[in-house]
C-alpha cells in the first residue's frame, strides 16, 4: 500500500510516465471493442477443405440463401462490435468482382454473375452499427505472376479495390502464410510497400498480424498469457486471440457437432479478453451463406452468458488502496480490475485483498492490468474489497468491480477446460 512519501515519488515518477509507449486513438477504441468476429467464407466453404488450391471452378461459389444480415444480427446481440470477412483466401478466389483476376464471384452463378459478398458485407455491417474488417491473403495459390515482382503489383491493386470501393475499413488483416503459388515459386511480399498503400488509403485502418498494429497472440486456441501486455519491443502492439467456434475455419457440415459449448467459449472469454486481449472468434457461414443454427445458438447464449456474469455487481471502486469499497452482504466470485490505458500501462503489478473479520488477505494477484483483467476466484464472502497496486511507472487510473457471477462447472475456476488448438 502507498504511504504518503511513496505518493510523493510516484507523483515525481509520474513525469516519467509521459515516455510510456501509448495507444494510438484507433488502437484504444479496438482495444476497447473487446470482442470481434471472424467469417471465413469463400469456395472452401463448396469444397469442404481448409485450404484450397486455386485450380476450383468458379461456378461452384453459389451460396442459395446468402444474407449477411443474419451474420450481423447474431454477431451484434452476442456483444460482437466488429466483423472481418475473408475477401480473398490461400486459394486466390475473391469474393468482390476484382477487376485483376478471373478467379472471383463474377464467374460464379451465384447473383448470376454480378454478386459481391464484400459489398453486401460492409453495407449490413453498417446498417447494424458494426465495424468492417477485411481479410486478404498474401499467399495466392491461383494467381499466375505470384513468385515474382509482378505479383506485388497485383496485390496492391487488390488492396487498393478494396480499400477504395467500400468506404470505412477499420481492420486489414494479414496472415503469414507464404506458400508456393501455382508455378512452385513462393513470393517476397513488399510489406513496407503494402503498409505504406494501406495508410495512404485508409489512415485509420489498423493493420493485423503481419501488420505493425494489432499483434498475434501466438496460438489460434484464443488464449493470452497472464499478464499479457500491450507493449512489445518498446512500442504499442497489443494482442489478439483468434480461434474459430468449430474445429476448422471454414463451414463443414461433419463439424455441426463440433461447435464448442457455451462453457468453452466463456473460458476462452475469460483467457482472452479478461487478459488484456481482443477476442477474434471465428464463425464461418454455411453454403447456404448464413451462420448454421448451432453457432447462431451458440452465440446467443455466449451473449447472454456474458451479460450475466456482471449483472450482479456486489462492490465496485475507482481507487486504488488505501481507498476500499463497501461489499453489499453477498459472496463474490468474480474481480475486473481496469486501467485507463490511453495513459498507457502503467500498473506492473498488482493484488486485490478482501477483508475478512478485520483482515485483509489477497485474492487475487497479477501484473500488467491494461484495458480489462478478470479473476475468477472461489466464492468469497467479505466486509471490504480494495486493489493494492504494488508496482507502476507513474499514478495509474484504476477501477475495479467484484461480482457474484453464474459461473458453475469445472470452467468457473479457470482450469481445466482449454479448447484443443485447432491446428
Ligand atoms: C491461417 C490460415 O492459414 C488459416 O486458413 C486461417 O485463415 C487462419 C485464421 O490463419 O494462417
Amino acid at each position: 500500500m502507498k504511504t504518503l512519501a511513496s505518493s510523493l515519488l510516484l507523483t515525481a515518477l509520474a513525469g516519467s510516465a509521459v515516455d510510456l509507449p501509448l495507444p494510438t486513438p484507433e488502437q484504444l477504441a479496438w482495444q476497447k471493442m473487446e470482442l470481434t468476429l471472424f467469417c471465413h467464407f469463400g469456395v472452401n466453404t463448396f469444397t469442404d477443405r481448409e485450404w484450397g488450391d486455386g485450380k476450383e471452378d468458379p461456378a461452384i461459389f453459389n451460396p442459395t440463401a446468402l444474407d449477411v444480415r443474419q451474420w450481423t444480427t447474431a454477431a451484434k446481440e452476442a456483444g460482437f462490435k466488429l466483423l472481418i470477412l475473408t475477401a480473398k483466401h490461400h486459394d486466390g478466389f475473391c469474393l468482390w468482382p476484382s477487376a485483376f483476376t478471373e478467379h472471383s464471384v463474377k464467374n460464379s452463378p451465384w447473383r448470376a454473375g454480378k454478386g459481391d459478398v464484400v459489398r453486401e458485407f460492409v453495407d449490413a455491417c453498417r446498417a447494424a452499427d458494426l465495424k468492417v474488417g477485411l481479410y486478404l491473403s498474401p499467399w495466392d495459390r491461383h494467381e499466375a505472376v505470384y513468385g515474382t515482382d509482378a505479383y506485388n503489383d497485383h496485390f496492391c491493386k487488390q488492396l487498393t479495390e478494396l480499400l477504395t470501393n467500400y468506404g470505412r475499413v477499420d481492420e486489414v488483416w494479414f496472415d503469414g502464410a507464404c506458400g508456393e503459388g501455382p508455378n512452385g515459386k513462393t513470393q517476397v511480399y513488399d510489406w513496407p510497400r503494402y503498409y505504406a498503400l494501406i495508410r495512404s488509403l485508409q489512415p485509420q485502418a489498423l493493420m493485423a498480424i503481419c501488420g505493425p498494429d494489432i499483434r498475434w497472440v501466438g496460438n489460434e486456441s484464443g488464449v493470452a498469457r497472464e499478464g499479457e501486455s500491450s507493449v512489445a519491443n518498446g512500442r504499442w502492439y497489443p494482442a489478439e486471440c483468434d480461434v474459430s467456434i468449430r474445429p476448422g475455419w471454414f463451414y463443414h457440415e461433419a463439424e455441426d457437432s463440433q461447435v464448442k459449448t457455451v462453457e468453452q467459449l466463456l473460458d476462452i472469454y475469460f483467457k482472452s479478453v479478461g487478459r488484456n486481449s481482443v477476442l477474434l472468434l471465428n464463425v464461418p457461414p454455411d453454403r447456404r451463406g448464413l451462420f448454421a443454427a448451432a453457432d447462431v445458438t451458440r452465440l446467443q447464449e455466449f451473449g447472454a452468458a456474458t451479460r450475466a456474469l456482471f449483472a450482479d455487481r456486489v462492490a465496485a471502486g475507482d481507487k486504488p488502496a488505501p481507498a476500499a469499497a463497501d461489499c453489499a452482504a453477498k459472496p463474490f466470485n468474480l474481480i475486473e480490475v481496469r486501467e485507463d490505458i490511453a495513459q498507457g500501462e502503467r500498473v506492473q503489478a498488482y493484488r486485490v485483498e478482501a477483508c475478512q473479520a478485520g483482515q485483509w488477505r489477497t485474492v487475487a494477484r497479477g501484473t500488467v492490468i491494461g484495458h480489462r483483467n478478470l479473476h475468477r476466484v472461489p466464492e468469497t464472502t467479505a466486509e471490504a474489497v480494495r486493489l493494492v497496486i504494488e508496482k507502476d511507472l507513474g499514478e495509474p487510473a484504476v477501477s475495479f468491480a467484484v461480482y457474484r457471477a453464474p459461473m458453475t462447472g469445472t470452467w468457473a475456476s479457470g482450469s481445466p477446460t482449454a479448447p484443443a488448438d485447432n491446428r
